[in-house]
């Protein structure tokens, strides 16, 4: 029998990589997703566009994820055997102007569907994609599944309710419920918000003319920045484990904003320091110093690995926005 997976966010960067890794494996996939007749789901358009695979292995779901009665009714009727929950207000900056709505979806959105879940017979596998936000400023270097949360913004403490609640649904009701404990997973498909996909693009867009200066907030901030493909092929196998854990999903190795703007702009033979400014507005009220992830549990586990440098995935990053800007080259400018 094949198996039927349920992904909300599946319009997003992971989501988009989810639902093509789940089809590839034989699945039937069904997504939730909002204002079904407002939005356009760009990242799904090919597979939207291909008529043996829309509406015959995806499936899409309008609903919001404060609409409980809503979703009830669609896991009631999808009957996954596995959920994949990616929704939520996912822009950290973003979360203190609005405190509000990001706990209201990434931590009380997640509740919601654990006790929607909790009446399902049986319960469907769950896998709730975690952040290395929770760990905010943390007392140890590299963190691992047992290091304490400590978050210092509104979505690291939102994502640490959420979190919690998926290991309390897991050793209080049995719950085969995971957290994959990302840390920052980047590719051509990222929201152009994030700081990695603003700087291939603007990288891009200047040395095509279509752009003067690029304006960022701090420098120096220091991330562990993975592949988003590799991190979402971990979501499946961590469903097929004999027993649910938590796993840290991570490189293990730091680089700064100025490591983005060197092999952006270099690629393209550009100097950043002729184009790039600060402006006090992009700079976080908080923001994490020390994030850097130990996944050697996913290592051990589902024998997970990154497949791309970091070098790599800026190159293909760059690479990409070439292609989309300037479609007539086959080649990116050199
Ligand atoms: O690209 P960012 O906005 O990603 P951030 O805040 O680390 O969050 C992302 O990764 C988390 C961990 O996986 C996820 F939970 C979360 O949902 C999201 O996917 O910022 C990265 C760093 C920060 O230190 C930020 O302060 O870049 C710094 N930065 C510097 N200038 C900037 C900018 N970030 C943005 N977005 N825009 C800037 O101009």
């Amino acid at each position: 029998m094949m198996n039927t997976a349920l992904i909300t966010g599946i319009t997003g960067q992971d989501g988009s990589y989810l639902v093509e890794d789940l089809l590839e494996r034989g699945y039937v996939v069904h997504g939730i997703v909002r204002t079904p007749s407002l939005q356009r789901w760009q990242r799904l358009d090919h597979l939207l566009a291909d008529p043996e695979v829309h509406d015959k292995r995806l499936f899409l779901h309008g609903a919001d994820l404060d609409d409980v009665t809503t979703i009830r009714r669609i896991i009631a009727g999808v009957q996954p055997g596995e959920v994949y929950h990616l929704a939520g207000q996912s822009h950290v900056g973003a979360s203190f102007e609005i405190p509000e709505s990001t706990c209201e979806f990434t931590a009380m959105g997640t509740l919601r569907i654990l006790e929607i879940l909790r009446d399902c017979r049986p319960v469907p596998k769950f896998l709730h994609v975690s952040s290395s936000e929770i760990f905010g400023s943390p007392d140890q270097v590299p963190q691992d599944e047992s290091t304490p949360h400590r978050p210092i913004t509104p979505y690291g403490v939102a994502k640490s309710f959420a979190t919690d609640m998926v290991r309390v649904y897991r050793e209080s009701f049995g719950f085969f419920a995971c957290n994959a404990i990302c840390f920052n997973h980047e590719s051509p498909r990222r929201g152009e918000s994030f700081v990695t996909r603003k700087i291939t693009r603007s990288a891009a867009k200047i040395k095509l003319g279509l752009q003067t200066q690029l304006t960022l907030g701090n420098l120096d901030a220091c991330r562990d920045w993975g592949y988003a493909p590799d991190f979402v092929s971990a979501f499946q196998c961590m469903l097929q484990q004999d027993e649910p854990q938590d796993l840290v999903l991570a490189t293990g190795i730091p680089h700064t904003v100025k490591d983005w703007l060197e092999i952006a702009f270099g690629y393209l033979d550009l100097d950043w320091r002729d184009w790039v400014t600060t402006d006090q507005r992009f700079v976080r009220k908080a923001d994490p110093r020390e994030l850097l992830g130990d996944a050697r549990r996913a290592r051990r586990a589902i024998e997970w690995k990154p497949s791309r440098t970091f070098e790599e995935m800026v190159i293909e990053m760059v690479e990409h926005e070439m292609r989309v800007l300037n479609p007539d080259s086959s080649q990116p400018v050199q």
